[in-house]
């Protein structure tokens, strides 16, 4: 078979085409290539990235189609202070977001863009986020230097020749996202394994719909259709046409009687929201007949159907996870998912040629290379605290490889959301589980939601992080306006969904955890998804309806009332507190606050 000449364009869209020349005569590749999706082009770009030493080729026997990577030292997470939102005006970013002035920063990134590529290729990367056709999906197209990132895409997004027909085809407007590692090659100069660049911008333009990133290689500054676009981008397209874009897993519960019920649910991170997405219910639900479905980890797409039903899509196609603690006891399904064509970045590497993180197995081995490249053994370990994976190492696989993966995840409609769930890392305060007692209490529990730091800075163990909707560093606008949009929202539904909040990390007063969580966690999800349904019975608190010890199913479980009791018991003197703490984020947002809000407030304040 002859292979086809990748300079040759694939599409025949002249503003794409135009789009394309005008960002090659500013950043001058070497040369330009058309992305086909094909997994024969995925191959020769992962053996070119093994050629340049920016990929190992892991075991073909232990972990088949497998990419191992590591990252320069300085590029291993998202880098929130050079992210950027260029609304034309500042009060429109909001007090959460960094702002520049757009004309200043459009003058600012010709400026590092030019020549910015030189001696590299620039991919022109087609790709969908959601089911390509879906009417809920769109449609970006990242240029970028970086076969890393190409390959990575592919598994994240659906991309490619089917992309490049819906671009022809149709007059939906495509996101242009420009990428650059911002390490240009010399003639003759030699390429580095991660090529990237100590001076980032993570620049995002909402009213001309634009992304442009330079200086980074790492998933969430460089995969542009992940929190660039699908969370900031979309959150602004989401607002102006009446739809959400969520920083939210989705799931379904299959009941015996086989009806289903979705759920999507925010997490602030280091809550095991990817753990929940695929959780697997106790042995004797299973035996029932109980089954969780997985749709997505990470983002939901949301849009009221013409019956005035929400209906959620997963915008992506693979899962960006943190390997670090993910195990066959933490999440099997993950494992599972993970164990073939899947790239690995900053984990460990066995002398096998296998990969390895902290939490995989109780037992490390004996000896391998960790994500810097150094020999890393459990000695070295005890001596000096070195970590083989880094802690945001990251796998990036194909969700159809999840076992749980739901029949209808790529359901062009989407699946219909009956609920949302908040939650939170929370030691204190805050009980197992309680239902809002409308929408707009709900919407309060979703804009004062957040996590206690665990091992931050010190003198700040303890205090809660506020994380609103899990949307802080995700919404591309004004923080206050978004929740006059989620408040909004039900005026165009005809079922409005339910709203509930949930906290697995509650401690007692010996410091242990006092709720199991991992699969125990289906009790809670059955009632949710029975309550949602009108069909399970509860108590009304001050904050909110609470299921009664034996409102829940404990088979298989034994957990007396009175810890239960403790679980779920309201602690008057630490919602004293707890409301204080939810009035401070207020105070940053407070000219865009809703009033619904300060009504809301004041209600629990008056319940209390
Ligand atoms: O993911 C978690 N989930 C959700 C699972 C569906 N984690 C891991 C969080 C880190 C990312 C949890 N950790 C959960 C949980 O529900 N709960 C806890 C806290 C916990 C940890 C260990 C135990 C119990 C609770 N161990 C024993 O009880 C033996
Ligand atoms: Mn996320």
């Amino acid at each position: 078979m002859k292979s086809r000449n990748p300079s040759v364009p694939l599409s025949e869209n002249q503003h794409l085409l135009r789009w394309v020349q005008k960002m090659a005569d500013l950043c001058k590749p070497a040369a330009i290539h058309w992305v086909d999706g094909s997994q024969e082009e995925s191959d020769a770009l992962s053996a070119q990235l093994v050629a340049n030493g920016t990929f190992v080729k892991l075991n073909e026997k232990l972990w088949p189609g497998c990419y191992y990577a590591r990252s320069d030292a300085g590029d291993v997470a998202r880098v929130e202070d050079r992210t950027y939102i260029c609304s034309l005006s500042k009060d429109t970013a909001g007090p959460t977001n960094n702002w520049v002035d757009p004309f200043q920063m459009r003058r600012k990134l010709k400026e590092i863009f030019a020549g910015c590529m030189q001696g590299r290729t620039m991919y022109v990367l087609p790709y969908s986020m959601g089911p390509v056709g879906s009417p809920i999906s769109q449609i970006g197209v990242e240029l970028t230097d970086s076969p890393y990132v190409v390959v990575n895409m592919r598994i994240m997004a659906r991309v490619g020749l089917p992309v490049y027909r819906e671009i022809d085809k149709a007059e939906k407007r495509v996101v242009p996202c420009i990428h650059s590692v911002g390490h240009p090659l010399k003639p003759g100069q030699k390429d580095v394994p991660w090529p990237c660049n100590p001076e980032k911008y993570i620049v995002h333009f909402p009213e001309t719909r634009e992304i442009w990133s330079f200086g980074s290689g790492y998933g969430g500054n460089a995969l542009l259709g992940k929190k660039c676009f699908a969370l900031r981008i979309a959150s602004n397209m989401a607002r102006d046409e009446g739809w959400m874009a969520e920083h939210m897993l989705i799931l379904g519960v299959e009941n015996p009687k086989g009806e289903k019920t979705y759920v999507a649910a925010a997490f602030p991170s280091a809550c095991g929201k990817t753990n929940f997405a695929m959780l697997i219910p106790p042995a004797h639900f299973s035996q029932q007949g109980w089954k969780v479905w997985t749709v997505g980890d990470d983002i939901a797409w949301i849009k009221p159907d013409a019956n005035g039903c929400l209906r959620a899509i997963n915008p992506e196609a693979g899962f960006f996870g943190v390997a670090p603690g993910t195990s066959n006891t933490t999440n099997p399904n993950a494992m599972v998912s993970l164990a073939k064509n899947t790239i690995f970045t900053n984990v460990a590497l066995t002398p096998e040629g296998g990969v390895w993180w902290e939490g995989m197995t109780d037992v490390p081995p004996a000896e391998c290379t960790d994500w810097q490249g150094k020999k890393w053994t459990p000695a070295i370990a005890k001596e000096t605290g070195a970590k083989a994976a880094h802690p945001n190492a990251r796998f990036t696989a194909p969700a159809s490889q999840c076992p749980t993966i739901d029949p209808d995840w790529e359901n062009p409609e989407g699946v219909p959301i009956s609920a949302f769930i908040f939650g939170g890392r929370r030691a204190t305060t805050m009980p197992l589980v309680y239902q809002a007692f409308n929408w707009s209490a709900g919407v309060y529990t979703g804009a004062t939601m957040g996590s206690e730091m665990t091992a931050a800075a010190a003198g700040t163990i303890g205090k809660v992080r506020r994380d609103p909707f899990a949307m802080l560093p995700f919404c591309g606008y004004n923080m206050g306006d978004y929740f006059r949009h989620w408040i909004k929202m039900p005026r165009n539904l005809t079922e409005t969904p339910r709203i509930f909040h949930v906290n697995w990390f509650r401690k007692d007063k010996e410091g242990k955890f006092m709720w199991p969580g991992f699969s125990e966690n289906m009790r809670v999800l059955k009632w949710i998804t029975d309550r949602a349904r009108g069909r399970a019975l509860g108590r009304e608190t001050p904050i909110g309806w609470q299921p009664r010890y034996e409102d829940l199913d404990w088979e298989g479980m034994d957990f007396p009332k009175e810890r239960f009791d403790e679980l779920q018991a309201f602690d008057r003197e630490a919602w004293r507190a707890e409301v204080l703490g939810q009035e401070e984020l207020f105070l940053d947002l407070h000219d865009h606050l809703p009033k619904e809000l300060i009504y809301e407030r004041q209600l629990l304040i008056c319940r209390m």
